[in-house]
């Protein structure tokens, strides 16, 4: 059987005030060129389906025609959808009775009174094979021991562990379990993994998806990367630039291949990139000048899809009608101006931006503002004590709960 692995389309996300539509209906359509090229027979999306718990009206659209569409030009296609962190387990989870008819299943959330619910058969031309389909799990979805300094890590433990036990009781052909989590040993991307801590400060270790499983098919870090150096545990990134720091990073999919018994090949397709992503300059920062001279370089003919660019300027700049001098310089390009960042030369370049940025705090997670700003009181070479890091995680669970209530 032949599965592709995606995850983290993020679909009616605004890109700093963007709307991204087109450059996600290029890459669906891509997708469904994909699908039926590549004979694929099985879609795996791991989670982050839509970038907020209430999408636009728009992204849901995208993913029913994206269905359809893929159905059409693959028919022995079946899909298998997750929630994420940035999902709603019940939203997402609306048109279940409808997309089951486009051999399209969704799992929303984790019961944990009937954790078969998670395990999904699929059958094929090509032979069986067992899902462990596992959403974002919340601390609400869990039975937790608040003595344990862990609890939330030993409550997803428990979770994976009695799927992969109901799976191995009733499996056929490969067992391949999904997941939306962060995974010890995985690569972060800097700046554009949001609430990765919510609900526990820490990563969950690998070992929890059980020796047992052909292929782990993982969603939540930005980057395709392999966890705790295995070949079948894996994370393919989302399928387009979520953050600039993403933009010399090539986006992908995995095509995975199965045997009868198990998973014999994980090859990468690379996403082509619709729109892309430019920081001026590229390293450091620019004086005013320099930086309307970089400006003027940018394209002004409508023939491609517009760029997004962000502007570094140096900190020490004083002339006060630079936002109009930029402004001007960009008049007649043909970008998408996403933003000024005051740097200034000689510090840490890449922290001190983001706190020069307030949108780009905002995109830190929890646990490395506090690292920040720890560091920035007791000095650089400080690590944030265990007390200090487990009461952060409490506060960040408990937010969670009310959230989720
Ligand atoms: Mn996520």
């Amino acid at each position: 059987m032949k599965v592709l692995h995606t995850s983290d389309w993020h679909l009616g996300q605004q890109f700093y005030e963007h709307n991204r539509t087109q450059e996600h209906n290029a890459f669906l359509s891509w997708l469904c060129d994909t699908l039926a090229e590549q004979a694929i027979d099985l879609l795996v999306i791991a989670g982050d389906i839509y970038h907020t718990a209430t999408p636009p009206a728009y992204a849901e659209q995208q993913l029913y025609t994206f269905i359809k569409h893929a159905k059409a030009s693959r028919p022995a296609l079946q899909v298998v959808i997750i929630a994420g962190n940035h999902d709603s387990a019940n939203r997402i989870e609306t048109a279940k009775p409808l997309l089951q008819a486009f051999d399209t299943q969704v799992v929303g959330r984790y019961n944990k009174h009937a954790p078969e619910e998670v395990v999904l058969s699929i059958a094929s031309e090509q032979g069986p094979l067992t899902v462990v389909a596992m959403p974002f799990l919340r601390a609400g979805d869990l039975t937790l021991d608040n003595q344990l300094p862990d609890a939330y890590q030993q409550g997803v433990n428990a979770a994976y562990h009695q799927s992969i036990s109901h799976a191995l009781s009733i499996k056929q052909g490969p067992l391949l379990v999904m997941g939306h989590l962060h995974a010890k040993g995985g690569d972060i991307s800097s700046d554009s993994e949001r609430n990765i801590a919510i609900g526990g400060f820490d990563s969950i270790n690998a070992s929890i998806f059980s020796d047992h499983a052909d292929y782990v098919a993982l969603g939540h870090l930005h980057k395709s990367q392999r966890v705790a150096k295995s070949e079948f545990i894996r994370y393919c990134g989302t399928p387009m630039p979520m953050s600039f720091s993403e933009r010399h990073y090539q986006h992908q999919v995995l095509i995975v291949q199965f045997n009868a018994q198990t998973c014999t090949s994980v090859i990468p397709l690379l996403v082509p990139r619709y729109q892309d992503v430019c920081l001026l300059p590229e390293k450091g920062s620019a004086t005013l000048d320099e930086l309307c001279e970089l400006i003027s370089q940018l394209p002004s003919e409508q023939d491609t899809p517009p760029l997004y660019v962000r502007l570094r300027l140096n900190a020490t700049e004083t002339d006060s009608q630079f936002r109009a001098k930029i402004d001007a310089a960009l008049a007649g390009k043909h970008v998408l101006f996403c933003g000024i960042e005051r740097v200034r030369p000689n510090a840490d370049h890449d922290q001190q931006a983001q706190f020069d940025d307030l949108g780009s705090v905002e995109q830190l997670d929890p646990a490395q503002l506090l690292d920040l700003a720890f560091k920035h009181h007791m000095g650089s070479t400080e690590q944030v004590p265990d007390a200090i890091q487990q009461c952060l995680a409490h506060v960040l669970t408990t937010l969670d709960e009310v959230d989720q209530s």
